[in-house]
């Protein structure tokens, strides 16, 4: 077979079988035995050490080192989701909102490293982590660990199936619901989806492990949640209903985002029959007055749990939370304490320290969730290519309101764009994009827009007055003519009017697809519905996807040190390509240079030799 897709390929054809042939196109090794699946990865891995994308390895400290004991035969404890289970999610959630425990949201796994380090985690680092929580963290309300840019990011940079994440950590972590972020009508994706996608989306996601289905619209529009809602109704799983917060209701000079504003938009959450509802403070931008003035109106109004996120950007969420805390509010997110703080959320340490010996106390163990620290400080030091985040906390955030995960990504363009030491520019230029487009909820995917217009009218050198009193004169971005011809709903105040019709204008836009085909639809129903929604959702990443995992196999097996570094000179890595088969892999030497770029790479495979073509694209 090998030889036969050798002979299909068209630049064969034409050029003949060479080694530097054989090095750009791994995808024609397709044979499955495990020494040919073996020898793939190690292909992956030659080709990391000769081209190095990350430059070399910030650490050589492997972080499993750094994990406590673990007794894997011990019988788990109980755990959230045998209580979702045993109940069902309305029973859970009522007794929720009865206890007098705060719980706990560990949002490790989601949204720290979306915040913090451009979503890079991998599934081989979590999956890890996970059998320690299950036995030292049982008392978690949930782990986040789905959802959001996770879904993207595993396709386009990692080489990982988001479904086979999910299915691992549930699996290593059988005893706590699996939580995960959905935006709405737009699912994973920054777009909106025909309803049948986030049925599906939401039926297989309940099937493969997630628990608790955090739904949230940009535009805090329910209309656009209940699809998602419905489906997830369907189903085992909690789903929560999401105020996404913006402003500061307690100042006398807010109008738009009031208290009146939050309880109209939970009063319908309530109506559309949500489990529990959220409040989502993605930027950081919710205040102690604030905080203790929504939650406690939330429960006075309403018989549902709270559960309140935030980002601590500014650096004063935790006193934040103590607010919520005094005003009832059941649940409350955070972050193990290596991959806390600034764009991501408070630290879990924190939380647990502050409510111990107090009728609020959580139930984990401050000492279990520090004894893991050490581990995810190594975790963090692999990523540090990936490191985007703020080097301390700003109160600009309270002025320019970009969230959190936004907020670390637009310092990377920034930089990407030579204006990295203008930052202050483009989030003054952010603020005045927002007030032009209305002053919008700003989170996925309308946050986008925002930052789209904001870089846009940074690299025109346009003055926004100017743009803004003639958009006709301007190439505007795609996001945004989008956004203004509706695609992602009708702003909570309304369209900036005369704005938006002259910014329109005659601009041609093709809109969202409301309907898939006959056959996408029956793809949906089928055995092949993960693929389908890959397609559907990210039509190149998911492509990139299958190309990567053709030609090297399942990349998530890979530790990763060597999976983002390669390997030094007689160092040796071991994996597993399943549980049970076990590889040792090492480099012996990397050779010179030839005339047409390749160079010979010298590994070990279980102890043979084998000498791998590699072509020197760095
Ligand atoms: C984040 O967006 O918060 C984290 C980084 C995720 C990047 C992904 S990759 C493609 C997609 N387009 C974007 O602008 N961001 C996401
Ligand atoms: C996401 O949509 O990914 C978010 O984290 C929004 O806050
Ligand atoms: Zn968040």
């Amino acid at each position: 077979p090998f030889l036969l897709a050798l002979l299909d390929e068209p630049d064969f054809r034409a050029g003949g079988v060479t080694t530097s042939y054989i090095a750009d196109h791994p995808g024609l090794l397709t044979a499955r035995s495990s020494g040919d699946r073996a020898t793939r990865l190690v292909r992956y891995l030659a080709d990391v050490t000769v081209n190095k994308p990350h430059g070399e390895a910030p650490t050589t400290l492997d972080p499993a080192v750094k994990l406590p004991p673990l007794d894997a035969s011990a019988p788990l404890p109980e755990g959230s989701r045998d209580r979702l289970l045993a109940l069902g999610p309305a029973r859970f959630a009522a007794e929720l909102r009865a206890q007098n425990a705060l719980a706990v949201t560990d949002t490790t796994f989601r949204d720290a490293h979306q915040s913090l380090l451009a979503t890079r985690v991998r599934t081989y680092d979590l999956v890890t982590a996970a059998p320690h929580l299950a036995r030292s963290a049982s008392q978690l309300l949930s782990l986040e660990a789905w959802g959001g840019a996770t879904y993207d990011v595993a396709l386009r940079f990692l080489g990982e199936s988001p479904w086979d994440r999910l299915a691992a950590i549930r699996e290593a972590a059988p005893n706590l619901c699996l939580q995960m972020l959905l935006r709405g009508r737009n699912t994973v994706g920054y777009t909106p989806y025909p309803d049948s996608v986030a049925r599906a989306f939401v039926t297989e996601a309940a099937a493969t492990g997630v628990d608790i289905f955090r739904v949230f619209d940009a535009l805090n529009d329910v209309e656009r949640m209940r699809p998602a809602i419905d489906a997830v109704l369907q189903t085992h799983a909690l789903v929560e209903g999401t105020l996404c917060y913006t402003g500061d209701l307690s100042s006398p000079g807010e109008k738009l985002y009031t208290l009146d504003y939050y309880l109209r938009l939970a009063e319908q959450l309530v109506d559309a029959g949500v489990h529990v509802l959220c409040i989502k403070d993605m930027a950081g931008l919710l205040r102690a007055p604030a905080a203790r003035t929504l939650v406690t109106a939330l429960r006075e109004r309403f018989d549902l749990p709270v559960h309140l996120h935030t980002h601590d950007t500014a650096g004063g969420q935790l006193a934040t939370y103590l607010a919520a805390i005094e005003a009832g509010v059941d649940a409350v997110d955070g972050a193990a304490a290596p991959l806390s703080g600034t764009t991501s959320q408070p630290p879990l340490q924190a939380i647990v320290a502050h409510t111990d010996y107090t009728e609020r106390a959580t139930g984990l163990s401050l000492d279990a969730l520090t004894e893991m620290e050490p581990y995810w400080e190594a975790v963090r030091k692999l990523y540090a290519p990936f490191e985007m985040g703020l080097p301390s906390p700003t109160g600009r955030v309270y002025h320019h309101e970009i969230p959190g995960g936004q907020l670390s990504n637009l310092r990377q363009q920034a930089v990407a764009l030579g204006l990295g030491d203008r930052f202050e520019e483009i989030e003054r230029l952010y603020a005045a994009a927002d007030r032009i487009l209305g002053r919008l909820v700003k989170v996925t995917p309308s946050s986008k827009v925002v930052g789209d217009l904001a870089l846009h009218l940074v690299a025109a050198g346009a003055d926004p007055a100017e743009f803004a009193a003639n958009p006709e004169k301007f190439d505007i971005p795609d996001s945004v003519i989008g956004f203004l011809a509706g695609e992602l709903g009708d702003p909570p105040g309304g369209w900036p009017e005369p704005f938006r019709g002259r910014a329109l204008g005659s601009r041609a836009h093709t809109p969202a697809r409301a309907e898939l085909t006959r056959d996408e639809e029956k793809a949906l129903d089928g055995p092949d519905v993960r693929d389908t929604l890959d397609r559907l959702l990210f039509p190149a990443p998911a492509k990139a996807y299958r190309e990567t995992r053709a030609a090297y196999g399942n990349l998530s097996v890979l530790p990763t040190g060597a999976f983002l570094y390669g390997l030094r000179p007689g160092q040796e890595v071991a994996f597993d390509l399943e549980p049970g088969v076990r590889v040792l892999a090492g480099l012996e030497a990397v050779g010179a240079i030839d005339e047409a770029g390749i160079r010979q790479v010298i590994c070990t495979v279980n102890g043979q030799l084998r000498t791998l073509s590699v072509r020197d694209r760095s």
